[in-house]
């Protein structure tokens, strides 16, 4: 008889069931710290160049990272100090922004709105860090600059992406929700609460949808001037949505903002993400290429500071995955993380992967 009776039926789907459970519950092999600081150490072998204190953009060849990227890449320098604190990571938290005010004395004519606030959360962090105050200077001195010229009630608020004013985007709103939130602890400012509460909650009500699913942006079609949402989502935004939802709710205490991040990681984890481990998926490379890093460190804000150790396994598959896939003949990834690293990585999406590692190895691995 070709068919099997119901209860030998059901017997074979509990044992589908229990192994795929099984397999679930197994941790995946978690990066060692041995192999975290290979990767920060091949990261620097590749693109850095001590003489100009800047990364490459390109394995080789003078060009410099963008100036977006080189927030990116800091951070990573961060990332890296702040899980070891070596004297190198020091030095060179100092040594890159020595490198990129030299090239960039002054960032506000960057057009990119964005750009500007990258670097102003970048340099808050570094003065959390080091405590050099040239940093917070530096931090609120971009964050009011944006803040101040770029805020309007348009579309109901928010700042504008780009100094011609048309869009405002997720890219800059969240992060600067991250930058006033910051700032207002490192100031003793209660104001840049206010600023990063108003801020989020423009975020909240105007590009997300309740389920966790951040939108890009919204503004004037380019070919017909209609007003639209664009409600594509990608993983940085999700990321500094995170990041502005764990400061408020440390913040304010109020459990609105932690469950809004908790529904922003989940919705992540099923949306963005492919295969049984989750992997988060491909961005590309250009801009793309540097997205995940931003989720990979504020999901860390999430597990450390509201202590979320529920999703360490999905991250630290991640930082596994993509180490594995690294280019063998030096230690690079790619912007792939299920697939083998190709050729032709640019420095933004080599960091991005790095700081999953950094912020996801298992600093009790051997
Ligand atoms: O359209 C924006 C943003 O809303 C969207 O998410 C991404 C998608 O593209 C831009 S943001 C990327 C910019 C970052 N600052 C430097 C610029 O060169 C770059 O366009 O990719």
């Amino acid at each position: 008889m070709g068919c099997l009776p119901i209860s030998k039926n059901s017997a074979w789907v509990a044992l589908f069931v229990g192994v795929g459970l099984l397999r679930a519950a197994i941790p995946a092999h978690a990066v060692t710290p041995a192999e975290a600081d290979a990767a920060f150490a091949a990261l620097n072998e590749v693109y850095w160049d001590p003489a100009a204190k800047f990364f490459r953009r390109d394995e080789h060849g003078g060009r410099k990272a963008d100036f977006w990227f080189s927030a990116q890449l800091w951070d990573t320098v961060m990332d890296q100090y702040d899980r070891t604190h070596s004297a190198e990571a020091r030095r060179q938290i100092d040594d890159l922004y020595e490198g990129f005010i030299e090239e960039y004395p002054d960032w506000t004519t960057n057009k990119y709105n964005d750009d500007i606030m990258w670097w102003a959360i970048a340099c808050a962090r570094a003065y959390e860090l080091t405590n050099d105050e040239r940093y917070l200077k530096k931090s609120q001195e971009s964050f009011d600059f944006v803040y101040d010229n770029f805020l309007d009630d348009k579309f109901g608020g928010g700042l504008y992406w780009l100094n011609e004013r048309t869009s405002k985007n997720s890219c800059i709103n969240s992060p600067a929700a991250i930058a006033a939130a910051r700032l207002a602890v490192l100031l003793k400012d209660p104001a840049y609460l206010e600023k990063a509460k108003s801020l989020y909650a423009w975020q909240k009500q105007t590009l997300t949808d309740g389920t966790g699913k951040v939108f890009d942006s919204i503004g004037p079609d380019r070919r017909t001037g209609r007003v639209r949402t664009r409600d594509f989502s990608l993983t940085y935004n999700q990321g500094t949505f995170i990041g502005a939802a764990v400061l408020l709710y440390q913040q304010t205490g109020d459990k609105t903002y932690l469950d809004d991040a908790l529904k922003t990681a989940d919705w992540t984890k099923a949306n963005l993400c492919v295969g049984d481990a989750r992997i988060l998926r491909s961005e590309g490379q250009g801009d793309g290429g540097a997205f995940k890093g931003i989720f990979a460190r504020y999901m860390r804000r999430l597990v450390d500071d509201c202590a979320r150790t529920e999703y360490l396994p999905w991250m630290k598959a991640n930082a596994d995955a993509a180490w594995r896939n690294r280019r063998p003949a030096d230690n690079i990834m790619g912007h792939d993380w299920s697939v083998h690293a190709g050729t032709k990585i640019e420095s933004q999406t080599a960091t991005s992967a790095v700081a999953m590692v950094l912020c996801f190895a298992d600093e009790d691995a051997e």
